[in-house]
């Protein structure tokens, strides 16, 4: 993040609690969660935060909301894995959409490369390790992957829909602006 003064600071680190608020209730109160799937969209405050303040912030604001909302609310114990989720997927979100344009291809590759790194190999290998469940078990990786090719287009589409509602460019000067 460039210079900030300190009334831009405050409305910067508001903006992150907010976001990271909404991360923490879509991840634990308003997904669909059974012990092998969870269906969230926490996504779009982590997008959010990628647009305004690029990969660093949104990484660690993710964490935040990972080890925050899992230690207040988490069901299902804690993992480390799931943080480096939240990380990974953070800084993914600010290297695509950070100062850039959210267009249909960067916005697609983006949600791609998340799917195929997070969905279809992270979170399989860290429930296989948690739950002690061999890696390549057809009954987890039909509705995995079924819930994958969904959430492919279900991201993308909003995404698209809040870079292009927000007024991303304004609200980043506002960080930034003097006075
Ligand atoms: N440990 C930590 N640190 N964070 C967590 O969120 C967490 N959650 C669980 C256990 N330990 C944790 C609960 N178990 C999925 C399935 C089970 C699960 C956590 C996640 C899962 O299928 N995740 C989706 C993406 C999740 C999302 O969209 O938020 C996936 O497809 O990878």
């Amino acid at each position: 993040m460039l210079k900030m003064n300190k009334k831009n600071s405050i409305y910067a680190i508001s903006t992150m609690g907010l976001l990271v608020a909404m991360m923490i209730v879509l991840t634990n109160f308003l997904s669909i969660q059974t012990q092998f799937l969870r269906i969230s969209f926490d996504f779009i405050p982590r997008a959010i935060l990628g647009m305004l303040f690029g990969p660093l912030w949104s990484g660690i604001s993710s964490v935040v909301a990972d080890v925050v909302g899992t230690t207040l609310f988490g069901k299902a114990g804690f993992f480390i894995g799931f943080t480096l989720n939240a990380l990974i997927s953070g800084v993914l979100y600010g290297l695509f959409f950070y100062k850039k344009e959210i267009t249909l291809k960067n916005t697609f590759i983006c949600v791609l490369l998340n799917t195929l790194i997070i969905s279809l190999f992270l979170t399989p290998l860290w429930l296989s390790i948690m739950y002690h469940v061999p890696f390549f078990n057809m009954g987890l990786w039909i509705p995995r992957i079924i819930k994958a090719v969904a959430m492919l287009f279900i991201q993308t589409g909003s995404i698209m829909f809040f870079g292009k509602a927000l007024p991303l460019k304004m609200l980043a000067s506002r960080y930034m602006a003097k006075g």
